[in-house]
């Protein structure tokens, strides 16, 4: 259960206010064009312009990413994660000191069982800000089980994942608009006791991620401007699967792969913060989805599935043919920013070192 929550709270609200109002000052922005590709213009804030907002105590702060310790004993489930402050690329050439959950944003794919309890220990280990965890995928009282932990200090809490799904996992501390924009989210995926019905017929399965991503620290934009980038990021859900973050242009530097014939999954959820995915794989018809994961949620031959910030679902379709298959957000001025991945198709289901043309 919860240790110290109230006195943590406590003076994790206050400093965040404090906080709050030291940095609520915004810089200059100067945008430019990073990527020439076809029509794609991503427009990018300036790492310079950005220097201004990272606040003082996380200046020169960079830590190194920290592997998520997960164990399992029976169906109870311990889960060691950090807040920390990590540089992430976030476009070529553009380093974000995000706010992250392992030094990952995303952060690492957590994935347990329908009813497993889950104990939950986070090590906050941003030298000035209090963070919290609230996992989609739990029932909980918010101010107990979502509770903020102080900076160098560890929180352990406890609640059982009742419901299947591909949930967003966040920090839940306020603002949490701040916190979710600077890059603390993540997917925890709660797979069902009985399966999907169309385990059987599944080939390769993919997690994919989308999040947006705005001025630095700046909550006056990321209240009221549109995202500067959109981008989608992929985890392993197996070892040797790629495992990027958010930067524009991941998941077609690095594309997933498939054979001819495959029906491939991807388990995909939108972190948002503020916009809406419409998530579509060019070239293919999903034959079954699943929202947000649950096997109740049936769906059958979507050309797009809509998901709302932090909704997720499994997408389920067939490649037919050998080919690049690009996978976007249908809102297009999103996948102008980013939000574009290619799904790799070749005869043998292995990299063939072509190059991946445009799309
Ligand atoms: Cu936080």
């Amino acid at each position: 259960m919860l240790k110290n929550a109230g006195i943590k709270a406590a003076v994790g609200l206050s400093v965040t206010l404090l906080l709050l109002s030291a940095c609520g000052e915004s810089t200059s922005e100067s945008q430019k064009v990073v990527s020439p590709e076809l029509e794609n213009t991503i427009h990018e804030v300036s790492a310079e312009g950005s220097a201004a907002n990272v606040i003082k105590p996380h200046q020169g702060v960079n830590q190194e990413p920290t592997p998520l310790e997960i164990k399992r004993e029976g169906t109870d489930v311990y889960i060691n994660m950090t807040a920390q402050i990590t540089d992430i690329e976030i476009a070529k050439g553009y380093t974000y000191k995000a706010w992250t959950f392992n030094g990952e944003t995303p952060g690492p794919l957590v994935v347990v069982n329908e009813g497993d309890t889950i104990h939950f220990t986070l090590e906050n280990k941003d030298p000035a800000i209090p963070h919290s965890m609230d996992f989609h995928a739990v029932h909980t009282a918010p101010d107990k089980g979502f509770a903020n932990v102080a900076p160098n200090e560890e929180g352990t809490f406890s609640y059982q994942a009742t419901k299947p799904g591909v949930f967003m996992y966040h920090c839940g501390t306020a603002p949490i608009l701040t916190h979710i924009a600077n890059g603390m989210h993540g997917v925890i995926i709660v797979k069902p006791t009985e399966g999907y019905p169309t385990d059987q017929e599944i080939d390769r399965e993919y997690v994919v991620i989308q999040n947006e991503w705005y001025k630095y620290n700046d909550l006056e934009n990321m209240t009221n401007e549109e995202p500067a980038q959109v981008v989608f990021s992929t985890k392993a859900l197996q070892e040797g699967q790629p495992n990027t973050n958010g930067t524009v242009s991941a998941v077609k530097d690095t594309p997933l792969l498939a054979k001819v014939g495959d029906k491939v999954r991807i388990y995909i959820n939108n972190m948002g913060p503020n916009e809406l995915s419409s998530f579509h794989v060019v070239g293919t018809i999903f034959d079954d989805v699943y929202i947000d994961g649950n096997p109740a949620n049936h769906f059958e031959g979507m050309q797009t599935v809509m998901l709302p910030a932090s909704g997720g679902a499994v997408v389920e379709f067939t490649v037919k043919e050998e080919g690049v298959y690009p996978f976007v957000t249908h809102q297009f001025n999103h996948a102008t920013k980013g939000a574009v991945g290619y799904i790799k198709v070749t005869s043998d289901g292995r990299d063939d070192g072509s190059t991946v043309g445009g799309h």
